[in-house]
């Protein structure tokens, strides 16, 4: 039956058709590879010392946690010296911890239980701007040298109601709180430019001296033993000289030239260190923009900027109505405009966007989204929380947060995370956490998520992460399917193993279909078992009965469910041989979507 189907099935392929994607030659594979990144915010993941905010050592303290999900390497928001107005992303010293999250040592401590679980700490860094508490902008302010012109002063255009009219029209990015990006200081009697909060002015990155010091600050960290930063808000990084107003879909200031070089430039620094002492170091760039300018940021062969750019069209595209065909095609382009040298990744959250659940409509598509997030080809980014399914929490009481924290619009993303039943989700033993636990955390917490009869979130997670690192996932080549309205489906494979994903977008039941109508090689005869259940899926009877459902044609798969089962990949030397045909045929398919 396999063979009949691979022949049938082969006749489908077109260039234009069903989506392949081939993993390039095998080299030697580099940590940051097919790995999983879990991105933790220190203040909300657990408190070590009663104080109601979480710190370094809490994180020290869940490392066993941290290990069972198998993930390579965490990437740690910031937790330098700052006032805090933007959550640490506010520097006021790069080279020293925030006394509220810890110490060095605890730093120092982190890093080194971090390592002996094989774990590579990836940080925030944050060049665009600084605290305005921080000593450079302390001194530009009093016009002292070299100080003077690390940040972006500017002349008032005169009075006008008696106030002092700034140079431009830009207006800083928070949309919480439009207004001008310059802010007048009396003292030095200029204008200084600010992308985000007036707290947080830019640096001048035309100026030599402040690239400098930010290839300081990176070996200062790469000698503590931090193999990996996260480039914050690079499309940031420069701004037009001339200050030209920003008309229709004219960025004056995002993704100019200038910032492609200067990541290059950073990039060569980090590649040196990492030559010079043997290590890896991995780069990566914050930045939304179009997929053409976010491609960018990998550089060139010759000369790299990011291992890669993070992929956000995971945040960016799908959401709780996305229908099967335009996610193959959001996953398809991306995938066909990757040339050899640009290695895939995937983002399902972040510590800016609001939660899964909320962003999908749902909480089963959490198994959803993480199923697309860490088996499509390529490195996987998970924000913490999102291996439990934790929601963000719309109607937590601001009151109940400290300074303006309950006015930021992404806050209820960021509440503490949820351990276990206890009194405040077993984060804090303070009686108040720094800003309020979720409720949900009677349900959605990693206790009941292990203790689970049925599938759990956490358990697909972890399963996931497992396959993840098999043959057929790192090598393997992935197909793309379109099943009918709402149900998308891929696969992974190898010589021996066929993984299919298969979900149902949908928010009601899915039309029948029967999958070896458009998947060649599976049926039910070579069928092996379920790997993963979406939780929704747990209830429905045996995993046999759900597998032939999938070949039944009378089927309506649940909303907002999936599951990933595997096949045997039932090769003979005809298939071998048809199938190395067809493999020019899609280099050669591939070629052509490369040029
Ligand atoms: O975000 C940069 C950025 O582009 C933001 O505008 C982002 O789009 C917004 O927060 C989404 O709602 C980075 C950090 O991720 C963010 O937390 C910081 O506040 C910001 O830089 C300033 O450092």
């Amino acid at each position: 039956m396999g063979f009949g189907l691979f022949v049938v099935a082969l006749t489908a392929f077109t260039c234009s058709g069903l989506a392949q994607w081939q993993a390039h030659e095998p080299q030697e594979k580099k940590w940051w590879q097919e790995t999983v990144i879990y991105e933790i915010y220190p203040q909300s993941f657990y408190d070590s010392d009663g104080d109601g905010l979480g710190d370094l050592k809490g994180i020290e303290e869940k490392m066993d946690y941290i290990s069972e999900l198998g993930v390579g390497a965490v990437w740690l928001n910031p937790m330098y010296a700052s006032p805090g107005k933007d959550n640490g992303y506010d520097v006021s010293d790069f080279r020293a911890i925030n006394p509220k999250l810890g110490t060095m040592e605890d730093f120092e401590s982190l890093l080194k239980t971090m390592k002996q679980n094989g774990i590579e700490m990836i940080l925030d860094f944050v060049p665009n701007h600084t605290s305005d508490q921080h000593e450079w902008f302390k001194k530009s302010v009093q016009g002292i040298e070299p100080y003077d012109d690390y940040y972006i002063w500017r002349n008032s255009k005169g009075r006008r109601n008696g106030r002092q009219r700034p140079p431009n029209s830009w207006q800083s990015v928070f949309d919480h709180s439009p207004e001008s990006a310059w802010e007048w200081n009396d003292e030095r009697y200029q204008f200084y430019y600010h992308a985000f909060r007036r707290e947080q002015p830019d640096l001048n990155f035309r100026n030599p001296l402040v690239v400098q010091e930010m290839k300081d600050i990176l070996t200062f960290w790469m000698d503590k033993g931090v193999r990996g930063f996260r480039v914050d808000a690079a499309p940031f990084i420069f701004e037009d000289d001339e200050l030209r107003d920003e008309t229709g879909r004219r960025y004056a200031r995002r993704n100019l030239p200038e910032t492609y070089e200067l990541v290059k430039e950073l990039r060569e620094h980090t590649d040196a260190y990492g030559l010079k002492n043997d290590v890896e170091i991995f780069f990566t760039t914050e930045g939304y923009a179009s997929p053409k300018k976010t491609l960018k940021y990998y550089g060139k062969e010759t000369r790299p900027g990011a291992h890669f750019p993070f992929n956000f069209l995971l945040l960016k595209k799908l959401k709780s109505e996305t229908n099967a065909k335009s996610l193959n095609e959001t996953i398809v382009d991306y995938l066909s405009s990757l040339k050899s040298h640009q290695y895939p990744n995937w983002v399902s959250g972040n510590h800016d966007w609001p939660r899964i659940p909320s962003r999908m409509g749902a909480s089963s598509s959490v198994d959803l989204l993480n199923m697309l997030n860490l088996l499509l080809p390529g490195t996987s980014t998970v924000y913490m929380g999102d291996e439990i399914g934790m929601d963000s929490y719309w109607n937590l009481d601001k009151n109940q947060c400290p300074d303006d924290v309950g006015e930021d619009y992404r806050t209820p993303g960021r509440t503490p995370f949820h351990w276990d039943t206890s009194r405040n989700a077993g984060f804090t033993t303070a009686q108040k956490p720094w800003i309020p636990v979720n409720p949900e955390y009677y349900y959605t917490n990693v206790q009941s998520e292990r203790q689970a009869r049925g599938p759990s979130h956490l358990r697909n997670f972890k399963t996931m992460v497992r396959l993840k690192s098999t043959p057929a996932f790192t090598q393997g080549e992935m197909n793309s399917y379109v099943i009918n309205k709402r149900v998308y489906a891929f696969t992974r494979k190898n010589r021996r193993i066929i993984y299919l994903i298969i979900m149902n977008l949908g928010k009601s039941f899915s039309e029948p279909f029967d999958v070896s109508e458009h998947i060649e090689g599976i049926g039910i005869n070579n069928a092996i078992g379920v790997k993963v259940l979406s939780v929704n899926l747990g209830e429905l009877g045996d995993k046999w009965s759900l597998i032939s459902n999938l070949f039944s044609n009378d089927w309506n798969m649940p909303p907002k469910s999936g599951m990933v089962v595997t096949f045997r990949n039932y090769m003979t030397a005809v298939t071998v041989l048809v199938m190395n045909r067809r493999s020019r045929y899609f280099k050669r398919c591939n070629a052509k979507t490369d040029s």
